[in-house]
């Protein structure tokens, strides 16, 4: 594996859960795979759980790790190409990430959406940069269109706690103050229907995704419908994609809030959240506290799922080094 930036840079999805759950139980069974290798994690946007678990995920496997804010100490970065920069951007990222590949032996990147212009937030601009001009492999540790390391821990979860072969998985909108890219839920319906999982997404009118990732069969725009026989319920917001108001909040309408009333028309399904969340917008405080709240050992996979992802990409290494 050279790049990790979709479910399909995993290819076959059982081998990639069964390697998963072989690491949880021996995380350090490849230190040596990493000695004198070096992770460079670059961060354009704020994270707790991508930072700590991906670090954790490389030091397991015997890596160095470097991480570098971009927008604390670095310099703002041009990323348009023939722009004359005489405003606040003093280096350009044509510069700085074959500098920044010099560096290290794999590079991970978070770069999310700006959601002003769609065409260049789906043209996955930054990371695609990195991928063509860093000269190393390249992974997402969400970009402007998806979030697989998430999802990636977000199935190894579902794998952990379902009790049927084929779990019913609704994703479901729900309500934040200030708008959300639609890069976990693209990702997540995306592993879910490749998990061949039976996926419903309920959001209001408006919230419609991508149709690459969420087929407009699979959308339920009935809330409680949608939740009647669920095996999980995974909450998430997110801003509008469509071309008329793309990046917008169109809805704050608190009656998408999961509550227990609701969660109690699933088949006892449990609930789930990539974190951050917004207690009493996006889910209730006494849904979050249940025992049926996958929140924490979710959260915890992100390690595993990290892991599983850097060991493909250190394996996908030549011999030589950066250094020879
Ligand atoms: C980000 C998002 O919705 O993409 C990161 C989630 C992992 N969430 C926020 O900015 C609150
Ligand atoms: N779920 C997730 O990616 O969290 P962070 O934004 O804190 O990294």
């Amino acid at each position: 594996m050279k790049k990790f930036t979709n479910v399909a840079d995993i290819g076959d999805l059982n081998a990639a859960v069964a390697e998963a759950l072989e690491i949880k139980k021996n995380r350090f069974a490849y230190t040596e795979l990493g000695r004198n290798k070096t992770l460079l994690m670059i961060f354009f946007n704020s994270s707790l759980r991508t930072r700590l678990s991906t670090q954790k995920a490389a030091m397991n496997l015997g890596m160095n790790v470097m991480v570098l804010d971009v927008n604390q100490g670095a310099w703002k970065l041009e990323t348009e190409r023939g722009v004359v920069m005489d405003g606040d951007k003093a280096e350009h990222l044509l510069e700085a990430i074959p500098v920044m590949g010099s560096y290290c032996d794999i590079i991970g990147v978070r770069s999310f959406a700006g959601l002003k212009n769609k065409e260049e937030d789906y043209q996955e601009r930054v990371v695609e940069q990195f991928i063509k001009y860093s000269g190393r492999p390249v992974f997402s540790m969400e970009a402007a269109t998806g979030h697989p390391l998430q999802s990636f821990a977000d199935l190894i979860t579902i794998e952990e706690y379902k009790t049927t072969a084929r779990p019913k998985v609704v994703l479901t909108w729900a309500p934040h103050p200030k708008a959300l890219p639609q890069a976990v839920p693209n990702s997540f319906a995306e592993w879910m229907n490749a998990a061949d999982y039976e996926l419903v997404v309920t959001h209001p009118v408006g919230y419609e995704l991508d149709p690459r990732f969420v087929r407009s069969e699979q959308i339920e725009y009935d809330q409680r419908k949608a939740f009647e026989g669920a095996d999980f319920i995974y909450a998430k917001n997110w801003s509008a994609f469509a071309d008329e108001n793309y990046g917008q909040v169109l809805s704050v309408d608190r009656d998408w809030t999961v509550d227990s009333q609701k969660m109690a028309l699933t088949n006892n399904a449990y609930f789930m959240h990539c974190l951050p969340v917004r207690r009493n917008m996006i889910v209730t405080d006494e849904v979050i506290e249940s025992e049926r709240s996958l929140v924490i050992p979710e959260a915890a996979n992100r390690e595993i799922s990290a892991q599983v992802v850097i060991k493909r990409l250190l394996e996908s290494l030549e011999t030589v080094s950066c250094n020879d």
